[in-house]
């Protein structure tokens, strides 16, 4: 027997898998198909530990739900467009699309060397035109459904990167990207009208599965609230010289408490409202008691929310106690208004904290937005057989900052007919978010070479929804949310056949640097999973991640040497477990049987569960049980190779192969089964008690009758003293577990 070789194990079987093994047909004679997806990657240059637990581990799933007679769809692609990819080729001077491309090649190499389950052959990358002509035309399709606007509104500016965020882009007033103070700043943007779906995307969570936390999060985010709206008259203020104006001015206010609407001391108002202006001059009246209240400016009225003003009730809401108190206004207390005066001042109104999405960027690396400013025809459609608007090369892709995509500077492309009236006219010069680019990625992984359409109705349904969805946690208020929003969107327009996009969600955790900490280079924490294969084989990696921890729960583990130093000696273990084959069938203790039927119960199960840690726990006390055997049957040998192979898919394939299990790769062959009966233990302890004290215990054939039982126990000389010369008045038996007798 050679000892264990990792690199040139797994150099050899990469090579004979090449592309073919894990090609993914639409329909598998016999098989269900499952669809098991994994956010994709930005293509940052360099796959880190944290790719690995992204790809690596959920590929154990895969490999068990084939080997379990399923067709599995586990892709992978490339989340190429965006900010991270632009800012980092700006750093280091490079075009970015040659700094993108380069990345993926070289991502490529290193996805492979994990020996993933992929299908290449799906291979999905958003900045390639094949693909983003059908981002475009997506978005056609909805601007012409009437759900894109252009608005001039108060959007966020982060003046590093130069360009516009999403609301959900910006974390505590930073920019998610660089961590920059984010700035307000009016400007005419796109803008998807979510809103009009945030009902639906609240309700729809109660048919997905998706954990708790994940549910409870997007609903707060959308965040619906049930109040009503309430309009007070304005009055000028007697010292107001232009008296005699006679036009009628009222505000409105959103309310969740119009119960509250006696004791209303005062009306607030945001900074940018319309009325704020001419605030010192104003009296509100109260519609319920005719009270005459002071108008005032304040910060903590949102211009976003709601109307946009606020009815003080500093009785009974913090806030407004505070803005009273340091105001000196008059708190007026006042008893609750009954749901009849409620009703007559009131207008029920359902309130939601989402905004709708600002997709527009005023950034290079992106969608070009499809669409034609004409002097007469306003916003025109780039018609779909002029699609893609190719993304054209220029040499200034640095952001301008002074509100306009680097694509302004590029005049020819900029210059077209009208595609409506035939009049010269400009393209959009802005980009689109990249988080519309990953909002149809798991569509076209379907599909991906169709030129005809985005994705074909019969692949789509072939596969759709997706049966289960991996990804990080910080995307559950963004691009979770906007999928799905995408996917209802496409479902109006008959696109696609379901509601929601994923039927199952399940957030992984985080792998943190040896001393605890993210990884980070300023820190020096960074472990390269490159030089951990080389060193100690991707086996190795991939089976200590899997045994870092539970993976459905978003917990963070600390990445440890010791810990991967024994992961590696367990597979030399295994290794070495080949030299105990026997050329015949070896008669093997009972015990042996059971531990082994209990472990592919146990490893199957926990595998479905996600608890790829203790599924790892069982293989190793497995190996414990085969290691006492002085030699091992093929067939038993089979059954552990086969439970090893979604772990350690080379060691197995080559352990598979050498001892001559069966033909053909293990990575086809079929998961093993248990027979229940040989699950259960064949021995157990039965505990003996006399008057109700322990006084003894033995071992017996499992399922011993009764009448053995006692008798059996009757002779153990720690419980017949307590019997002789006693009448026994009683005997309890507990099936395999307990004897007890009572004497007189
Ligand atoms: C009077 C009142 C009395 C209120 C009371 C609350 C308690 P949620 O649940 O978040 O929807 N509000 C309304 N528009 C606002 C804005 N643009 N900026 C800041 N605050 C705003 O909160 C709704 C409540 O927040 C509303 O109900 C309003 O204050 C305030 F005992 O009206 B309430
Ligand atoms: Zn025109």
């Amino acid at each position: 027997m050679k000892s264990y070789n990792h690199s040139a194990i797994e150099k050899k079987w990469k090579k004979k898998w090449g592309n073919n093994l894990y090609k993914t047909p639409d329909k598998k004679k016999g098989a269900e198909n499952f669809y098991l997806l994994t956010e994709f990657p930005y293509p940052s240059g360099n796959l880190h530990v944290g790719h690995w637990y992204a790809f690596a581990v959920p590929d154990i799933l895969a490999r068990y739900l084939r080997m379990n007679g399923k067709n599995v769809l586990y892709p992978i692609g490339f989340d190429a467009f965006g900010l991270p990819a632009e800012n980092a080729a700006l750093k280091r001077g490079l075009n970015p699309r040659k700094w993108t491309d380069g990345n993926i090649a070289y991502m490529r190499k290193q996805l492979r060397s994990m020996g993933a389950s992929f299908d290449w052959s799906r291979e999905v990358v958003t900045a390639d035109p094949a693909y983003y002509r059908w981002t475009q035309w997506l978005f056609l399709q909805l601007f012409k459904r009437g759900l894109m606007y252009r608005k001039k509104t108060e959007v966020n500016w982060c003046p590093k990167d130069k360009t516009v965020l999403a609301n959900e882009q910006v974390k505590d007033g930073k920019c998610e990207r660089c961590d920059t103070e984010v700035e307000k700043k009016q400007m005419e943007q796109w803008n998807i009208k979510i809103t009009d779906y945030a009902e639906r995307l609240l309700k729809d969570l109660d048919s997905v599965d998706f954990p708790e936390e994940i549910k409870a999060a997007q609903r707060n985010w959308i965040g619906k609230s049930e109040g009503a709206t309430v309009k007070f008259q304005i009055t000028e203020h007697k010292t107001q010289t232009n008296h005699g104006t006679q036009n009628k001015k009222e505000v409105e206010v959103f309310t969740t408490r119009p119960d509250t609407l006696f004791g209303v001391s005062f009306i607030a108002l945001a900074p940018s409202h319309s009325l704020a202006k001419d605030v010192k001059n104003l009296r509100a009246i109260n519609p319920a008691n005719n009270d005459e209240v002071p108008v005032f400016v304040a910060d903590y009225v949102m211009d976003d929310y709601g109307t946009g003003a606020v009815m003080g009730v500093p009785a009974h809401d913090e806030r407004d106690r505070e803005f009273a108190l340091k105001n000196n206004i008059p708190i007026k207390n006042a008893d609750f208004a009954s749901t009849e005066i409620v009703g007559k001042f009131s207008t029920k109104t359902i309130q939601y904290k989402l905004h709708d999405w600002t997709v527009s960027r005023q950034r290079y690396w992106g969608v070009p937005i499809p669409l034609i400013k004409c002097e007469k025809c306003n916003w025109v459609a780039v018609p779909e057989n002029k699609l893609p608007v190719k993304l054209p090369e220029i040499k200034d892709y640095v952001p301008t900052g002074d509100g306009k995509s680097p694509l302004a500077k590029a005049d020819k492309w900029k210059r077209v007919k009208c595609s409506s009236c035939g009049a010269s006219a400009e393209r959009e010069t802005d980009t689109l978010d990249t988080f519309v680019d990953s909002s149809w990625y798991f569509l076209r992984y379907t599909d991906p070479k169709n030129k005809k359409e985005f994705a074909g109705r019969a692949k789509m349904d072939a596969w759709l929804p997706v049966d289960f969805y991996l990804g990080g946690a910080e995307h559950t208020t963004m691009h979770l949310l906007y999928s799905r929003f995408w996917h209802k969107a496409l479902f109006d327009l008959g696109l696609v056949a379901d509601k929601e996009p994923y039927a199952r969600r399940m957030n992984r955790g985080l792998i943190l640097g040896p001393d605890g900490h993210k990884m980070s280079k300023s820190r020096g924490n960074v472990v390269d999973p490159d030089e951990e294969v080389k060193r100690l084989g991707a086996d190795t990696v991939r089976m200590y991640l899997a045994f870092i921890g539970p993976y459905g729960e978003t917990g963070s583990y600390p990445w440890d040497k010791g810990g991967i130093a024994g992961i590696r000696r367990f597979l030399e273990r295994v290794w070495r477990l080949q030299s105990k084959l026997e050329m015949y069938e070896a008669k093997h203790t009972v015990v042996l049987q059971s531990v082994l039927h209990q472990t592919i119960k146990k490893v199957g199960e926990d595998i479905s569960a996600l608890k790829f840690n203790t599924a790892i726990s069982a293989l190793m006390v497995l190996a414990n049980a085969l290691e006492k055997e002085t030699s091992i049957s093929r067939e038993d040998f089979s059954v552990f190779v086969r439970m090893l192979a979604p772990f350690a898919p080379h060691m197995a394939e080559e352990l598979w192969g050498t001892a001559k299990c069966g033909n053909g790769s293990v990575h086809r062959a079929s998961w093993p089964a248990y027979d229940a009966q040989k699950t259960e233990s064949e021995s157990v302890t039965i505990v003996v008690q006399v008057n109700g004290k322990v006084r003894g215990s033995f071992s017996a054939a499992r399922d011993i009758s009764e009448a053995n039982a006692f008798s059996q126990a009757e002779k153990l000389p720690a419980v017949s003293v307590w019997l002789s010369d006693k009448i026994i008045s009683k005997r309890f038996f507990v099936k395999n577990k307990l004897v007890s007798f009572v004497t007189s």
